[in-house]
């Protein structure tokens, strides 16, 4: 996509991409330009300090973060923009994802970030969140998230096979 991406999805590891990769694969099906990037809250403390205070000069409009375990990264991004932060638990191995979850969700007041359901589930509805945010100020966007929901509808069958 050559337009400015609007959508930015972070990981704290190669290892989500695994499940972020399905927040990127709407967002392509919906038409929404959008950049993947590792930064890690840990292991690479000034990059995300640099990414988070620099995504609104960016272009970014959405940001999608998600990792595992000691989760940490969608709520230091949303402490450093006032852009909306949707948060995905990424499911980890020691606990399923309930640790995800939890250093996800828990966020003090003041400080949002929109946290998702663990795993492929969670990135998938992301990148829908996402495009609906963008919807509310692109009618053209809205049509195509109104054409995907509507083609998701008719694919479930009436009744089961087999
Ligand atoms: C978190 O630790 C990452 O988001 C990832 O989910 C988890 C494990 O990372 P790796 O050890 O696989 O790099 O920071």
């Amino acid at each position: 996509m050559t337009e400015t991406p609007r959508v930015a999805i972070v990981m704290g590891s190669q290892s989500d991409w695994e499940t972020m990769k399905n927040a990127a694969a709407v967002l392509e099906k919906l038409g929404v330009a959008h950049e993947c990037r590792i930064v890690s809250a840990h292991r690479t403390p000034d990059r995300l300090v640099a990414f988070a205070k620099g995504a609104h000069a960016e272009g970014f409009k959405v940001i999608i973060a998600g990792a595992g375990g000691a989760a940490h990264l969608p709520g230091m991004v949303a402490s450093m923009t006032h852009l909306p932060v949707l948060g995905v638990p990424v499911e980890s191995k020691a606990l399923k994802g309930m640790d995800s979850l939890l250093s996800i969700v828990q966020m003090p007041g003041g400080i949002p970030v929109g946290t998702l359901a663990i795993g492929v589930p969670g990135a998938t509805n992301a990148g829908i969140l996402a495009a609906s945010i963008l919807a509310t100020s692109d009618d053209a966007l809205a049509d195509r998230l109104i054409a995907f929901r509507t083609a998701q509808t008719e694919s479930v069958a009436e009744k089961p096979v087999g």
